[in-house]
Parts: structure tokens; sequence; C-alpha cells
């Protein structure tokens, strides 16, 4: 049993691209409207303008934490050119957040990027450590009194868009959804390990940025795939999951937390990791229903990290049954009160996500603690989110 500091962060996370809409400057709008069949972002859930009643159903359920982010391509339409008035709309959510007593985990880049970045080559160029910096920096100028601060959101997921990218403009691939398993069962391709690195020195530098001109913590988000070998593929685990996950936490070794973001399991045979099998349990984001593999991801990063301290940052589950979020969170947190009953120093836990929203490319997969009419924008809370809201109000942290 584990009992819950004062600090303990109960909340939800959201990215920008998926809940704001219109963001008109981005890579991934100009991606949406290139790629044929791809459903578009559009008004998205409007929380451009509705984050304050967003933000107000989290307090009220009893919630104590938002994980949200700032857009680059808002803040910074054109290269040097940055705008006031976004980072006053941002500075006002921050104020909104602190406001209801929830505590803002602000996310410097979700996936998506502004667009005149994207043309000058993503990070897979150098001069992306410099472009990025430079944001960082203006950033800062509205991170007062924000006590966590996520530089890059999942480093090896966009060093796998890197690898996508590559792919596609070699004529030797189609783009494909970076969060979801298609009908055809798919593997995503290993990150590029060049992109990798160049990601953990865009992080260095942003953290050292942080530091000097905030008193946030700092650190980054990783998706974590709790990899496992089949029997006899050993060996091919240990380097599948180094160019996978291990290179980017181990990059976190100097950072104040890791953020552990978890859905799902996979094993791994000796061709890498080997494809969900259709199920009926399968989620609608087709992977398996593995709510142990929170436990997994936290254990997991805790030893190649050595020791740094975890915010969970994501977990949850793409379906249209609020019973099933219950039981699959409800059994996500007892294997994370198992990881911290062994010593795994656990900050908070966000599920993913506070509301139905854009999944890149997708809508039907409904990760939501909240769901949204599209048409006039009504919010609904489900009951996820009253259940969550009671076991932040409980005072008691994640139980075994
Ligand atoms: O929606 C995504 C999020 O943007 C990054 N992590 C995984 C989520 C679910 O696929």
């Amino acid at each position: 049993m584990n009992d819950t500091s004062p600090t303990f962060l109960w909340g939800a996370s959201t990215a920008p691209h998926q809940i704001e809409g219109n963001n008109v400057n981005s890579d991934w709008w100009a991606r949406e409207q290139q790629t044929p069949g791809m459903a578009l972002s559009g008004d998205a859930i409007d929380s451009y303008h509705r984050y304050g009643e967003d933000m107000r159903l989290l307090a009220d359920a009893g919630l104590n934490a938002y994980r949200f982010g700032i857009e680059w391509s808002r803040i910074e339409p054109i290269p040097g050119h940055f705008s006031k008035a976004e980072l006053a709309h941002y500075r006002r959510m921050i104020d909104t957040a602190l406001g209801l007593g929830l505590t803002p985990v602000v996310t410097l880049q979700h996936f998506s990027t502004p667009k005149w970045f994207a043309d000058e080559g993503s990070w897979m160029v150098e001069s992306a450590i410099d472009r990025f910096a430079r944001y960082v920096t203006e950033a800062t100028s509205i991170l007062d009194g924000v006590e966590w601060v996520c530089t890059l959101n999942e480093p090896n997921m966009l060093a796998m868009m890197g690898t996508m990218m590559k792919a596609a403009e070699a004529g030797g691939g189609d783009w494909q959804s970076p969060t979801i398993e298609g009908d055809v069962q798919m593997v995503l391709p290993p990150p590029d390990p060049e992109t990798g690195h160049r990601l953990a020195r865009v992080h260095d530098r942003a953290r050292e940025i942080l530091k000097e001109r905030t008193g946030a913590k700092v650190g980054w988000t990783v998706a974590n795939q709790a990899l496992t070998a089949k029997p006899e593929h050993q060996a091919r685990l240990v380097e599948e999951r180094y160019v996978r996950e291990d290179l980017y936490l181990e990059a976190a070794r100097q950072d104040d937390f890791i953020g552990v973001q978890s859905y799902s399991t996979q094993e791994v045979d000796g061709n890498g990791p080997v494809p969900h099998a259709p199920h009926p349990d399968n989620t609608l984001a087709g992977t398996a229903y593995r709510p142990d593999s929170l436990g997994m991801a936290v254990r997991h990063t805790w030893e190649v990290t050595g020791g740094v301290p975890v915010l969970v940052t994501e977990n949850g589950i793409a379906t249209g049954d609020d019973t099933r979020r219950i039981a699959y969170t409800d059994e996500a947190l007892r294997h994370l009160g198992a990881a911290m009953d062994d010593g795994v120093d656990v900050r908070g836990y966000l599920h993913w996500s506070a509301l139905d929203n854009y999944e890149w490319g997708h809508w039907e997969p409904t990760f939501g603690l909240i769901a949204v009419d599209r048409e006039t924008f009504e919010r609904r809370p489900k009951p996820s989110l009253a259940w969550l809201g009671g076991l932040a109000r409980s005072g008691k942290g994640p139980t075994s």
C-alpha cells in the first residue's frame, strides 16, 4: 500500500494538435492534406477555446494535475518570429490550471512541429538543435510557477517517424499512423538511431536552457513497449530494446524525472517485435489488452535510468466501452502500486487521455475520460472520470 504524499499527481494528459483544432502552421496539418484517406484534425475538439471547461471538469472530478502541451507552430509560425499573443494564450492556460488547483505538466513538443521546420529537414538535420533551443528560450518566458516540463514527447516515436519519412522519400513506403496497428498487422519500423542521437542532444540543450531560466523539473517522455523475448531470442530482445527504447532512457539519466508512457506489451523473436495477433480483446488501436504493461514499463525504466524518479505521463486504453477502461486502469494501477512497493519512486499518474481526441490520422480509437460531440463540442464526462477522480480524492496512492 502506498500512501499518497501531498505531491503525488493524479491527472490526465492531452497534446495540442490532438485537441486544439486548426493547427494550420504545423507539419501535421500539411501531412493530413497531402495524405490520401487520412482523417483530418480540422477543428479537433476545439480545446484551443474550451480549455477552461476541460480543466474545470478534471478539477471538479477530484484530479490535481493536467498535462498539456504548448504548440511550437503557433508560437513560432515563421522562423524567428514569436507570437506574443500565442505565448499569452498558453500563459493563460497555465494560470487557469493553477487557479483550479491542477498542477500543470507542460510539454514543449508533442509530435507536431512548425511546417517550416519540417521543410528544413525536421529533426534529421543538425540545425534542429539550434532551432528548438531558440523556441525553448522564448517559451521559458511563460513558464513561471510551472514545476514539471517535458521537452520532447516520445522521442523514440519521433525517430521512428524519421525512419518512415526516409522510406517514403526514397519511394519505399507509405506514410502510416505512428500509433495505430492497422488491419494488416503491422510492426512499426525501428527508430532511426541517427535521429535518436540528435534528439538526445536536442533534449540536453533544452534541459540546460530550462534549468538556467526556470525552476522546473525537466524530463522527456518515452514510449515504452514492455518488450519481452520469445524463447531463445534474448539477444535480439536486448538489441531491439536498445534501438527502440533504451537509448532514450539512458539519455534521461541526468534528468529530474522520466515520463513513462505505456499501453501494451510486445514479444520479440528473431525478426524483431511480433505483431499483435488479431484477438477479440485487442483495443481499438489494434494492440493487445495488457494492463500489466505499466508495471513492466516502469520497472524497466527504473533499471535503465539508474533510478530517475518516474512520472507516468500516459497510460490508457482505446475502447468504446468505459467499463473496460475502468477495469484496464484499475489493473494497471495495481501493477504500478506493486512496482512502488518494490521501491520504484513514482511521483504521479496521468491518464491518457483527458478527452476523446484526434489520434494521428484517425478518430475511431477513443482514449478519453470525457467524450466530445464533434458537431457541438459538448463535453460528456464518462464514469471513468469520476472513478479516477475518486481515487485521487481518497488520499491514497496506487495500491498493489
Ligand atoms: O495519442 C497518442 C499520443 O499522442 C502519444 N502516445 C500514445 C497516444 C495513444 O496512441
